[in-house]
């Protein structure tokens, strides 16, 4: 894709093409079979979320990997973006309120 074509992209898909570009950066496998083994999740989470991720990803490595199978697919990785996004949604309304007082 060229720059152009970057710059035209809307904050929004920009940061669903790089939620899916991270993972994949990551994975093991391909297309929907690709998944995040416990050492590439931990890797993943100190390289992309320094400032969230910290000792507790191996603690949520494993309640991610809902169905027990080992490692984190995509549809377990989206969940831990939502309860970030929620996370720091939380935050910021906080902050909001913080501010009116
Ligand atoms: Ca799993």
């Amino acid at each position: 894709m060229d720059e152009q074509k970057l710059k035209a992209i809307p904050p929004l898909e920009c940061g669903l093409m790089t939620l899916a570009g991270v993972f994949h950066k990551y994975a093991e496998g391909t297309g929907k079979d690709a998944t995040l083994k416990k050492e590439a999740f931990k890797k993943l989470v100190t390289e992309q979320l320094p400032h969230v991720g910290g000792p507790g990803a191996c603690e949520a490595f494993s309640k991610l990997d809902m169905d027990g199978s080992g490692s984190v697919d995509f549809l377990e990785y989206c969940a831990m973006i939502c309860g970030l996004a929620m996370g720091l949604h939380q935050c910021m309304g906080d902050r909001d309120a913080a501010k009116q007082c």
